[in-house]
């Protein structure tokens, strides 16, 4: 099964606005430990001192999860990153001829010695330390450049090479895709006797992160890396509830996340984040278990896989149904069910049911309670009726 990288605290954080302070940190990294994740990225120590005590605090916690820092190709970032007593490292550079010239002033000769002594160097520090090598922008950038620095890296020291779609560029079975990428990075890899395990970091720009991620996982990559409602650079990352909800539902496997967590994590980010969880968002919007048009709700009721594909219960979430403008009479009667109004006469839970899609047509939906208030209104009416005539 593969493994989930969590850069909520790393990626999530650069998300304009986005910042969270060191004791929501701590809870969001528990969370995810609860959770289950591999790893978690708690930062890039030398951005603030801030984030440096941050990384420092989370990587002493007792978690199973492993945590790690983020680091470019420094000797100063490594060692803030050991400082701080994290397992994992991090570590980008660029590998594009184009941008090593303009923009690093070097060639892919410096840029391979850079990388490698400040790998070895890390390595040589803590032998234990877990290093993970991203070419920025792989994808876009040279692949014999990528072969070459990426088979460096590993005779380093590095033990997982990630593939990062930096700009969301890659697209499924178009001769850019994450499938046809991976297989051949890892097969040029493997003629050159190096044997890293294939990380894959998909960015959101097309919307299509979640599935060139398991382009790359179908293609043999063993960890994702994904963030809390995908918050990250631009359009940001793979959503991490899209994930689990793919992982866990859709390869009708074992596994191994607690999936309770999911939703008091989103709370708790989307709280902090100030970015609220979209109501059509897979897993855990609102709206994602919930059914509306009287045809559906009919057949959900009967067996709720009629219009599910997957099951909400392992996300402590149930089935539900809408009640507004599109309600029909049985989603009427099953809600009356739920309020202990079952007996209503059924000329009654018609004038409900008219009541009900009055309400939905001024844009709102009916809670049960007010559902009640309804029921109770239009019994009443009909007492008054009856009591004139
Ligand atoms: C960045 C770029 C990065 C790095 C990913 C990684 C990307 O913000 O520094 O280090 O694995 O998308 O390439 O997030
Ligand atoms: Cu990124």
């Amino acid at each position: 099964m593969v493994s989930i990288f969590d850069a909520t605290l790393r990626e999530g954080e650069q998300t304009p606005g986005v910042y969270f302070p060191e004791h929501v940190k701590l809870e969001i990294a528990n969370q995810l430990d609860k959770l289950g994740v591999a790893y978690i990225e708690a930062g890039h120590p030398l951005i603030s001192n801030e984030i440096y005590t941050a990384v420092k605090h989370i990587a002493a916690q007792p978690l199973k999860s492993l945590v790690g820092a983020h680091s470019r190709s420094l000797q100063q970032d490594v060692d803030a990153a050991l400082e701080c007593g994290v397992k994992f490292l991090g570590i980008f550079y660029c590998v594009s001829d184009e941008r090593l010239k303009h923009v690093f002033k070097t060639d892919l000769n410096g840029a391979v010695k850079q990388i490698t002594d400040v790998i070895a160097y890390a390595k040589k520090m803590n032998p234990k330390l877990l290093i993970r090598f991203t070419p920025e922008d792989t994808v876009r950038s040279d692949f014999y450049n990528v072969v070459n620095v990426a088979t460096e890296a590993v005779n380093a020291g590095a033990d997982i090479i990630s593939i990062a779609d930096t700009t969301g560029f890659m697209i499924p079975h178009t001769e850019h895709n994450m499938y046809d990428y991976v297989k051949r990075l890892k097969d040029s890899l493997a003629s050159k006797n190096v044997y890293p395990k294939i990380a894959v970091h998909c960015h959101n720009d097309l919307g299509l992160a979640v599935a060139n991620a398991f382009e790359g996982f179908r293609a043999g990559a063993e960890i994702i890396d994904a963030s809390v409602l995908g918050l990250g650079e631009r359009a940001g990352i793979v959503d991490l509830a899209t994930l689990l909800g793919i992982l866990t539902q859709g390869f009708n496997g074992e596994h191994q996340w607690n999936l309770e967590q999911l939703i008091p994590l989103y709370k708790i980010v989307s709280h902090y984040a100030d970015v609220s969880i979209p109501v059509n968002s897979p897993v855990v919007g609102k709206n994602a278990f919930k059914h509306c048009a009287g045809v559906h709700t009919h057949a959900a009721q009967l067996n709720p896989l009629h219009y599910q594909s997957i099951d909400p219960r392992p996300f402590g979430r149930i089935m539900e149904i809408s009640l507004d403008h599109m309600s029909g009479i049985s989603s009427i009667k099953c809600s009356l069910e739920k309020i202990g109004e079952a007996e209503l006469d059924q000329e009654l839970v018609k004038e409900v049911l008219v009541k009900v899609k009055e309400v939905g047509q001024s844009g709102r939906t009916v809670s049960l309670e007010e559902l009640a208030m309804i029921a109770n209104w239009v019994k009443k009416l009909n007492e008054e009726i009856k009591n004139v005539s």
